[in-house]
C-alpha cells in the first residue's frame, strides 16, 4: 500500500470508531493524513449529527473545515473537545509523538489537550519504538523570531549538534507559523526520555511551544503496508 492510502485507511478507521453520535465537539489537526479525516467525515456527514461543531488547529484545518461546508467553532467558545483526530511525525511504542512536521504543533497541543480523547492517525512510516528511530529532522520547536539565535544557541548546551531554523520553500526567509514564530528543527537522536527532554526545552527563554506530545494520546491508528490497520492504546 502506498503511504497515502495508509494514511487514508488509518485516517476512516479512526473516524467511524471514534466520531459517534456522543461526539459534538471535534477538534481537527493539521497536515496530509488529516484531509483523509475531514473526508471520511463528509462521506458519513447525512449520518451524523448536524450541530457537531469543527475546531482547527491552523489555517488549513480551518480551510478544510469551511470549504467542507461544515461548522466551525473556536476553542474560546468551546473549551471542552470531545474528540481531538491529528496526524504525528513518528509515535513511539508508548504513544508519544513528534508532532509539527507541518509547523502547526502549537494549536496543535491546544486543541489536543482540550479534548477528552486525542487520537493520532498516520502511515506505517511514523510508527517507531523510540522517537528519533524513522523521523529523523528533529524535533520542531516553534519559537519567537526575537529569540531564535539564543534559543539555538542553547539547544546545542543541550546535546543538539545542529538545530536547524525552517525555511520556507514557497517563500523567501523561515517558515513563519500561524502565530508569526519560526520553526527550529532541533536533532537530538534517538529520544529515549521525551518527557525530559520536553521540559528542558520547553523552559528556554522564547520557546513557544515543542513538538513533543508526551503522555497525550489514547489511541493511534496505523496504515500498514499490507492494508490492515493497527490500533495502539
Ligand atoms: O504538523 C503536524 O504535527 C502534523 O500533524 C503533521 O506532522 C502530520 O503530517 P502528515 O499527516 O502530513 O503526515
Amino acid at each position: 500500500l502506498s503511504l497515502s492510502d495508509a494514511k487514508k485507511i488509518a485516517a476512516y478507521k479512526a473516524v467511524d470508531e471514534n466520531i459517534t453520535s456522543e461526539s459534538k465537539i471535534i477538534g481537527i489537526g493539521s497536515g496530509s493524513t488529516i484531509v483523509y479525516v475531514i473526508e471520511r467525515i463528509l462521506q458519513l456527514k447525512d449520518s451524523l449529527d448536524k450541530e457537531i461543531i469543527y475546531i482547527p488547529t491552523s489555517f488549513q484545518s480551518r480551510l478544510l473545515i469551511t470549504e467542507g461546508g461544515l461548522n466551525l467553532g473556536d476553542i474560546d467558545q468551546y473549551p471542552e473537545i470531545d474528540v481531538t483526530i491529528d496526524g504525528a511525525d513518528e509515535v513511539d511504542e508508548n504513544l508519544n509523538a513528534i508532532k509539527g512536521g507541518g509547523a502547526c504543533h502549537l494549536r496543535e497541543k491546544l486543541v489536543a489537550e482540550a479534548a477528552k480523547k486525542f487520537i493520532i492517525v498516520a502511515d506505517y512510516s511514523k510508527h517507531s519504538t523510540t522517537l528519533g528511530e524513522k523521523w529523523k529532522q528533529g524535533v520542531p520547536i516553534e519559537v519567537i523570531p526575537f529569540a531564535y539565535l539564543r534559543v539555538m544557541n542553547s539547544l546545542k548546551e543541550l546535546g543538539c549538534d545542529n538545530p536547524i531554523l525552517r525555511m520556507a520553500k514557497a517563500k523567501a526567509g523561515p517558515v513563519i507559523s500561524d502565530n508569526g514564530n519560526f520553526i527550529v528543527d532541533a536533532h537530538f537522536g534517538l529520544i529515549k526520555q521525551p518527557k525530559e527532554l520536553l521540559e528542558k526545552i520547553k523552559l528556554l527563554t522564547g520557546v513557544v511551544e515543542v513538538g513533543l506530545f508526551v503522555n497525550m494520546a489514547k489511541s493511534a491508528y496505523f496504515g500498514n503496508e499490507d492494508g490492515s490497520v493497527s490500533i495502539k492504546h
